[in-house]
């Protein structure tokens, strides 16, 4: 019963493959386009620290503020500035306008290592 079912889908999946073979694959998405004089900052998040120990920002220079998650599930907040970077709130749009130098630490309750993910955000 059925015995006709598997050939028949693996047909229909060469065929699709063919058919994505002779589209070409779909371009992958373009860095988007930020507006002039604003910076990008990103952040990113593994299991249980930040891709850098310290990020640099200039002072007075418009930021996109942009935070992903490499592994697990964690925030970026900075509580003096009122920032928190979460999976659901990636972005914001943001200017340092004091020079120094600020905490930022994991704003979800992540696991064993929540408490080391801090790294320093210094505004000069
Ligand atoms: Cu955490």
């Amino acid at each position: 019963m059925y015995k006709w079912i598997m050939p028949v889908l693996i047909v229909v999946a060469c065929l699709f493959g063919v058919y994505l073979l002779a589209q070409g694959l779909p371009e992958r998405p373009k860095e988007e386009k930020l507006a002039e004089g604003t910076e990008l900052l990103k952040i990113t998040a593994t299991s249980f620290s930040f891709d850098q120990t310290e990020y640099h920002v200039k002072a007075g220079t418009p930021y996109v503020l942009s935070f992903s998650n490499k592994l697990g599930n964690h925030g970026a907040e900075i509580d003096e500035l009122g920032i928190n970077l979460t999976k659901d709130n990636p972005r914001q749009e943001y200017t340092f306008d004091k020079p120094g130098t600020y905490e930022l630490h994991c704003s979800i309750m992540c696991g064993q290592g929540h408490g080391q993910m801090i790294a320093k955000v210094i505004v000069e």
